[in-house]
């Protein structure tokens, strides 16, 4: 039978957005749940804002100060329930921090962003009250149930949206996670249905902190993407932990250049950037955000997608059964196939994101640039089948500036389940593409990726995908 694209626009096409957005399911969801190819289809869905929390040791390592500094900058990207600061006391000799606490630390952190607000809400208003958010910041100090009951608070409510929670380390001399806390009250005082319950309205996306809840107690979470391992997947990189080469593939990506573009003349938050970490720009814990950032291209539920962190796979080797996920996957780029390619790929784009973050803060809207909307014409899901052509066009792409934009498709092999030799994209436009779908034994998906670069200064960019179910 030759099957097109079923509904790629019109009454449909919004009914079905309409829906996905109603009962916030990512179109990868609708994706996911339908081997019965063609019948999903979504136009421009916009992802809903994630919720998200929080939990930091700051006062160790200071390199959770640098990535706080990131964070922050990204904070009207979701709906942040919390920060919660789980060190009593700075460590001495490697924090150098004059503030000794953990929570007055991040406090102190979040006032500077207070600073900007005047100027960052000019640029996007969904920025966060400061007060509101200092309100949030609370204490996971052992002596403290403030950080357990911010938990319970998030995760009880009845929002529909499921939490988001980011640990980012308990290294010694901090109090233990307060998400392990939350969790041992909930399984002691709802018993194990209300435990499975309270438990489904997690993911993390962070370090692994939650003793027997990781795995030994079930269910087991939703989804886990530790963005921090593994250390040692590939022989060729020995015990280079994952988190490790943020540093290493981001520092000057793009000529970025910290003391210009963040330390000096970008506003009191930037100048908190502590710089003396093992190594230059550390950020260990930036990754475990930056894979939340809704850039277009990634989705927070589809690790294997990738993202401004990577791209994940399954870890099969620690959690066979379970939907936990670490950076294992491998990407070709540039004629380089290596885990570090699914990052660097994406380096020089968040890091002038970033830079141009920073300009926000100092900045009037007019004085700064901003990111471009792309837009694809018809469905973003699609299924074709064997030898119909396929074409997507986004030519209705805009910028906000009214910047020039570079636009540019390709196909992304590795998330797709199709392996035979990719596609070859014929263009017709700079803003137009067409393939002819290849011949498969059964439904097999081709993931399509728009990038669109604005020639404002830093260029800044957005994405989207397009994932096509090619059918025998
Ligand atoms: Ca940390
Ligand atoms: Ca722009």
């Amino acid at each position: 039978m030759h099957m097109k694209t079923i509904f790629n626009d019109g009454f449909f096409g919004l009914l079905v957005v309409t829906l996905l957005a109603t009962l916030h399911i990512f179109p990868s969801q609708a994706l996911a749940e339908s081997d019965n190819v063609g019948l999903i289809a979504g136009k421009s869905v916009e992802i809903p804002r994630l919720r998200v929390i929080v939990e930091t040791d700051a006062g160790g390592d200071p390199d959770d100060e640098q990535s706080m500094v990131r964070f922050l900058m990204y904070c009207n990207e979701w709906d942040v329930e919390g920060i919660i600061c789980t060190r009593p006391k700075a460590r001495e000799k490697e924090n150098l921090n004059p503030i000794r606490t953990g929570l007055g630390i991040v406090r102190h952190m979040v006032k500077a962003y207070g600073e900007c607000y005047p100027k960052l809400v000019q640029h996007d208003v969904r920025y966060p009250q400061p007060d509101e958010l200092l309100l949030r910041t609370v204490s996971g100090y052992e002596d403290s149930d403030e950080g357990v009951q911010l938990i319970l608070d998030a995760i009880d409510s009845d929002d529909p949206r499921p939490v988001w929670f980011m640990n980012w380390g308990t290294d010694h001399g901090s109090a233990s996670s307060s998400l392990k806390r939350a969790l041992d009250r909930v399984l002691k005082e709802r018993g194990p249905s209300g435990y499975a319950a309270f438990k489904n309205r997690i993911r993390l996306s962070s370090f692994e902190n939650f003793g027997n809840h990781t795995a030994k107690i079930g269910p087991p979470f939703k989804i886990w993407v530790n963005t921090f391992f593994p250390s040692i997947a590939f022989p060729d990189i020995k015990e280079e932990r994952w988190y490790r080469r943020f540093s290493a593939l981001t520092a000057t990506a793009g000529g970025f250049e910290l003391k210009h573009d963040v330390l000096t003349d970008h506003g009191p938050l930037g100048a908190l950037y502590p710089t003396n970490t093992t190594n230059v720009q550390k950020e260990s814990d930036t990754m475990a955000f930056l894979y939340l950032v809704p850039t277009g291209m990634n989705d927070p539920e589809q690790p294997t997608w990738g993202s401004w962190a990577g791209r994940y796979g399954r870890n099969d080797k620690n959690f066979p059964s379970q939907p936990y996920y670490w950076a294992n996957a491998k990407d070709t780029w540039q004629g380089v196939t290596h885990r570090e390619s699914t990052l660097r790929r994406w380096a020089v784009h968040l890091q002038n994101d970033f830079k141009a973050r920073m300009d926000w803060c100092v900045s009037d809207r007019q004085d700064a640039n901003h990111p471009p909307a792309p837009q694809v014409s018809g469905a973003l899901l699609r299924t074709v089948a064997s030898g119909d052509t396929v074409t997507v066009d986004a030519s209705d792409s805009t910028d906000p500036d009214g910047d020039a934009l570079q636009v540019e498709w390709t196909v992304y092999p590795e998330p797709g389940s199709y392996r035979g030799v990719p596609p070859t994209l014929n263009l017709a436009t700079n803003s137009q593409a067409s393939f002819v779908a290849p011949r498969v034994e059964s439904p097999k998906t081709i993931h399509l990726i728009l990038t669109v670069t604005d020639d404002g200064i830093p260029a800044l960019t957005r994405y989207q995908r397009v994932v096509v179910t090619v059918a025998p």
